[in-house]
């Protein structure tokens, strides 16, 4: 049994398979990670989703990326769809309701091993692994009981910037699902959300959040994200691993075996 994480698939559902065979991923036996944002961009975010959700819970996980959070504001018509977005055949699908209740149930990060990590953007460098999963455990607890709906209609919105442990309600809430789910660079303590480029073109003033010291962070901790195309799989770091490597700008889906530290690699 092997345990697989894949980078962004964003509904690109054929090169999704392309890869997992490439890699020879078994879903009777072998367990498949995401990162998040399974759906949008790509022409088949239901066969993509109707598959994952088919390996079944001991063959798969994932995080939630904000495509999906997305996505499941725009079920309970928080949201509206984005111009580049193919969501429409699985809006319309009789199954879409069935599959927010399942997305609803994934988490903002997860510990495939006691030395991974995963979230959709990183990990916060004030948050040990450890306050992460509890903090990512406070947005599940709300996002799958019945204040979801009062939770999606708070989601949005850059404020707060800056962690604090005393944050309470909505602002918390807020906080934690930008630092997991939207996060690129920091201005010092601050999480500023309008750069996406690669580190070596940003402002001198940012930082990427792998670059910022995390005195919290245990040596033998592995952190795995997506969401960062422009990055291309570049953070200077063996042990931080960016696995977005922009299959729906072109480029190429990623594909990372824990047991091995192999990497496998589908062409748009
Ligand atoms: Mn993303």
């Amino acid at each position: 049994m092997k345990n697989f994480v894949i980078g962004d698939i964003q509904g690109c559902y054929k090169g999704m398979r392309k890869l997992l065979k490439s890699a020879n991923f078994n879903p009777k036996q072998d367990k498949l990670w995401a990162v998040g944002d399974l759906v949008a961009r790509g022409a088949q975010s239901l066969e993509t989703l109707q598959y994952l959700n088919d390996l079944g819970p001991s063959h798969f996980d994932t995080v939630l990326g904000n495509h999906d959070l997305h996505l499941i504001a725009m079920a309970y018509g928080i949201s509206t769809p984005k111009p580049l977005d193919k969501l429409a055949p699985l809006i319309n699908h009789s199954s879409f309701n069935q599959l927010i209740d399942w997305l609803c149930t994934k988490k903002l990060a997860l510990n495939p091993t006691k030395n991974h990590f995963i979230s959709h953007a990183g990990l916060y460098p004030a948050w040990s692994t450890k306050k992460a999963l509890a903090l990512s455990e406070e947005v599940s607890t709300a996002l799958s009981g019945p204040k979801r709906a009062k939770f999606l209609k708070n989601m949005y919105g850059n404020n707060p910037t800056i962690w604090d442990d005393k944050l309470e309600g909505e602002e918390r809430l807020r906080f934690v699902v930008n630092a997991f789910t939207r996060m690129r660079f920091l201005q010092g303590k601050e999480l500023e959300f309008k750069t996406k480029c690669h580190p070596e073109s940003a402002p001198k003033n940012l930082k990427p959040w792998f670059a910022c010291p995390n005195s919290n962070l245990k040596k033998n901790k592995v952190l795995i994200f997506g969401h960062w195309a422009s990055l291309m799989g570049e953070t200077k770091t063996q042990s931080i691993i960016a696995l977005d490597t922009g299959y729906v700008w072109d480029k190429t889906m990623t594909l990372y075996c824990i047991e091995t530290s192999k990497y496998f690699s589908q062409q748009a």
